[in-house]
């Protein structure tokens, strides 16, 4: 039976989340509050909007739908200028040697993120060739934990949801991944990941064997 592979972008391929950080942070001190990284946390795996509806609860801001229209646009500038000058060093520890593997081995793979902004920060940091599909913040209409993003990157690859595999740092991403029915590996801390079904701490701990038995499955 064919396999699928799917990544999710963020704290899997690359640390956006310190960018994604920085620019909440200097939106809440606009707003008059602290925004810690603790707090950056629940920011993981969740929509833009969401992360602003949040962010205001947080701040007990009331927002009229201008402002809040403002602050997301605000905010993605920002931010964009963050990513502006990323590169191939900013890729997690061995994430091209399990995305050569699976090439070489012709097994397809795809993206799968909440992001708007995947296409350009694959294409910066040099992976975009590895991806047979790409689904990400602009292709999906409801938010991980909802299972839509992974089941669009299944179709995408024209594999059975059941014989996938995704990769996720965000208890939102193995959720959802759990509720396609695909085989959900938690990157990242195991006592925040605990309904993975596997977990490793980042891919340096992930052995080609592991990779192989996946696609044998
Ligand atoms: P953007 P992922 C997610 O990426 C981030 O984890 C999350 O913090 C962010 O708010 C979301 O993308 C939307 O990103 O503002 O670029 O559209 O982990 O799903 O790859
Ligand atoms: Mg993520």
């Amino acid at each position: 039976m064919k396999k699928g592979f799917i990544f999710d972008l963020d704290g899997v391929i690359v640390d956006t989340a310190k960018y994604h950080y920085l620019a909440w942070k200097k939106l809440a001190h606009e707003l008059g509050f602290e925004f810690t990284k603790e707090q950056n946390e629940l920011f993981k795996g969740v929509s833009r909007k969401r992360c602003l509806e949040i962010l205001l609860e947080m701040g007990k801001v009331d927002a009229t739908q201008e402002q809040f229209d403002t602050w997301m646009i605000e905010k993605n500038v920002d931010y964009l200028r963050y990513i502006e000058h990323m590169d191939a060093s900013e890729i997690l520890p061995d994430v091209p040697r399990i995305l050569e593997f699976l090439q070489e081995n012709k097994v397809p793979i795809a993206l799968g993120s909440a992001s708007k902004n995947a296409r350009p920060i694959l294409e910066k940091v040099g992976l975009l060739h590895y991806f047979d599909a790409i689904v990400d913040g602009n292709n999906v209409t409801k938010a991980k934990p909802d299972p839509e993003v992974f089941l669009l990157a299944a179709q995408q690859l024209d594999v059975n949801a059941t014989d996938c595999v995704v990769f996720e740092d965000a208890v939102a991403g193995i959720k959802a991944a759990n509720a396609a029915k695909m085989i959900s590996i938690g990157i990242g801390d195991e006592k925040v990941l605990s309904e993975a079904h596997f977990n490793f701490t980042d891919f340096t701990e992930i052995s080609i064997d592991f990779i192989q038995e996946l696609i044998e499955g």
